[in-house]
């Protein structure tokens, strides 16, 4: 079928709006509209060349929401007409990765999908018989897209499209974060590097989860009204602090954070978020994704006196499984997101969206197809 896309041709250049060709659902997998999709940091990461995972041609995007319009053979779990979020990390309940309770990392079809390619090895996507790339197995920069069925989350059916395509990523890896990764408890301190798409949700997982301080750090002001909205107890800009910003973040926790997190994928700020720990317990965890080639340091020493760097993908989330509970949470009014969707456009100005991303003037742009 002929479907409308944003192509990403080459690293570095803006998205072109085309007509592709999709292939349909084979064995396994599932032809999904989508209706509504985020645009999110790691999106513009891959189109910048940063990525050492970043292929083109390809149809980036990875937050989105839609429905079931046909399965494949062998499909159980959803059929036509379902509503469902894609997965870029799915979750077959199989694999030796899924049935240890320490992962959510699934590793069913992660050699293809790093190819840019469904589980039997070929795209379904392609232009004038030309193949294009799937991006994270999602690809949802199209209004239809073909996914594996362990790649989709089965949703309730009067979930808003235009927000819940959030929980495709930022908000389950914000909150998922604190509440699968970390396990803050209640009463702790809390840094936060990067008010951005992610780190507002870390602050309104920290939040949730009964934080004591929960201290926002970004080098844009502009972030801190809506952070103090979603929980933020203190902010610091560290273009304003006197002196290292280490110390004054490990003084304004009362002797440091029992956790931190980094959102910006900065190198050098996953240290300082590493190093306002708190001797003898605080955890770091590394969400951010750095630029290809890039590497953390410290001295050592900080380990040995007891703090520990983390990492997470998706929240630590387990898609099939965690995010409808994410879903039902929004249906409920115990997360919020629409504060977070600060423009809404169509496919067509889908660069905009990158645009506003890289100005700081958005936190969430959202394509409606
Ligand atoms: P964003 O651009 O919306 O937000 C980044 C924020 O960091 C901005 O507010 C910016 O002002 C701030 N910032 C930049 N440099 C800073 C510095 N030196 N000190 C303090 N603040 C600084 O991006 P986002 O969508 O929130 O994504 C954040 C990161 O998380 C990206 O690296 C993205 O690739 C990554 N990410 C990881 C996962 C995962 O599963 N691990 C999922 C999604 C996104
Ligand atoms: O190696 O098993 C694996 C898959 C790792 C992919 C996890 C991706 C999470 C980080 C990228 C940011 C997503 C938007
Ligand atoms: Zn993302
Ligand atoms: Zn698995």
């Amino acid at each position: 079928m002929d479907v409308r896309a944003a192509v990403a041709y080459k690293a570095g250049d803006p998205l072109v709006i085309e007509t592709v060709q999709l292939d349909g659902p084979r064995d396994g997998e599932v032809l999904v509209e989508i209706m509504a999709t985020g645009v999110c940091h790691t999106d513009a990461f891959t189109l910048s060349g940063d990525d050492p995972e970043g292929l083109f041609p390809a149809i980036l995007g990875h937050e989105g929401a839609g429905i079931v319009r046909a399965v494949g053979k062998g499909v159980t779990s959803v059929k036509e007409g379902d509503h469902v979020i894609p997965l870029y990390t799915p979750e077959c309940r199989e694999c030796d990765y899924c049935l240890h309770p320490k992962t959510n990392l699934c590793q069913a079809i992660r050699e293809t999908q790093g190819q840019g390619l469904m589980p039997d090895g070929t795209s379904r996507f392609s232009i004038n018989g030309e193949k294009i790339h799937h991006y994270m197995g999602t690809s949802t920069f199209s209004n239809f897209t073909v996914l594996p069925e362990i790649a989709v989350a089965k949703i309730r059916e009067d979930a808003p499209f235009d927000k819940v395509c959030y929980i495709g990523c930022g908000v389950t890896t914000g909150i998922g974060a604190v509440i699968h990764t970390a396990g803050v408890e209640i009463g702790s301190n809390v840094v936060v590097f990067g008010l951005g798409g992610i780190g507002l949700n870390v602050i309104q997982g920290a939040r949730l989860a009964g934080a004591n301080k929960i201290v926002g750090v970004d080098i844009n002001p502009n972030k801190r009204a809506l952070a103090e909205a979603y929980g933020m107890t203190h902010f610091v800009n560290p273009k304003e602090v006197e002196g290292d910003l280490v110390p004054y973040l490990v003084s304004l926790t009362d002797g440091g954070a029992d956790y931190s997190f980094d959102a910006t994928g900065n190198v050098n700020v996953m240290r300082d978020a590493l190093e306002c720990c708190h001797k003898g317990w605080g955890e770091s965890i590394i969400i951010g994704v750095a630029g290809a080639g890039q590497e953390i340091s410290t001295r050592p020493f900080q380990l040995v006196t007891g703090r520990s760097w983390r990492g997470t993908a998706f929240g630590g989330a387990r898609g099939r499984t965690d995010v409808p509970k994410i879903v039902d949470w929004y249906m409920d009014g115990k997360i919020d997101i629409d504060q977070m969707i600060t423009h809404v456009m169509p496919l067509d100005e889908i660069n905009n969206a990158f645009d506003l991303m890289h100005e700081g003037k958005s936190i969430r742009s959202v394509i409606t197809f």
